[in-house]
């Protein structure tokens, strides 16, 4: 897969050089490189913002260093890796107004040979860059969540490890990602390691003995509760009304 990263602050994309993420780029299962909107900035300042029309706080990203640094992107990356000569990449926006990353978003997006991102800050991104991009590139536009960061560094660097461990070579153990929070709709469940106890604190009975059938549907109800206690909205209707022991049977 191939990642483009278009941000005013490059050097915040660095933890992409770590841990399992910086090791799918050296064994080359990710080819991702980050640009810096400057370079598309020509005047002596290498400017990239100025003041919102009709007034307001804050500043706006101006279009035009932008669409160069877009169009490098696409240009650079079709002569990288010798692809068609009208590929072009999933252009993603990062914003608080945006669609609600999921793991569902997560994998519809690891099934992409190219994504490219473009980091906004300051009050954004000039309206007319969208629709640019729009014409020329699939583009989303996606949220976090409900809150608001400075810029859309930290949640490229949530998105691309959100993606990234989804492709197949990244993550040793592939049976480590279909049993976790989110795959199948549930939370974790709790897990415990040595010693069997701790602090007077005592690891459930259950999970001592070698009983796997009882060991899995005490996970699985666990899965429920924590669910239920945690995140109601993620539970069918009659479940979160209080049908949680019709959900447990399944
Ligand atoms: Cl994706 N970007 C910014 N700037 N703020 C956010 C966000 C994204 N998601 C939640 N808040």
């Amino acid at each position: 897969m191939r990642l483009d990263v278009v941000s005013i602050f490059p050097e915040y994309l660095a933890p992409l050089d770590l841990s399992l993420i910086g090791k799918a780029r050296r064994d080359g299962l990710l080819d991702l490189a980050v640009h810096d909107l400057r370079d598309f900035a020509h005047d002596r300042h290498r400017t990239v913002d100025d003041t919102p029309y009709g007034g307001g706080a804050g500043m706006v990203m101006k279009p035009g260093p932008w669409a160069e640094a877009l169009d490098h992107v696409v240009t650079q990356g079709r002569s990288r890796d010798n692809s068609a000569v009208d590929a072009v990449p999933t252009l993603i926006i990062p914003g608080p107004g945006g669609e609600p990353f999921t793991q569902q978003i997560a994998r519809e997006l690891a099934d992409e040979p190219w994504l490219a991102f473009a980091c906004g800050r300051y009050e954004g991104i000039d309206e007319r860059v969208y629709e640019w991009a729009g014409e020329r590139m699939p583009v989303r536009v996606l949220s976090l969540g409900d809150y608001v960061l400075n810029g859309g560094e930290v949640a490229v660097l949530a998105m691309v490890e959100a993606i990234a461990r989804l492709l197949p070579g990244v993550i040793g153990n592939a049976e480590s990602l279909i049993e976790e929070s989110h795959e199948d709709g549930l939370l974790e469940y709790p897990v415990y390691t040595k010693p069997a106890e701790w602090d007077g604190r005592a690891v459930p009975e259950v999970l001592l003995g070698g009983n796997h059938q009882a060991i899995a549907k005490w996970r699985h109800e666990q899965r429920i509760q924590r669910t239920a206690a945690r995140r109601p909205d993620l539970l069918p209707p009659a479940a979160a009304t209080g049908g949680l022991a019709e959900l447990e049977e399944r």
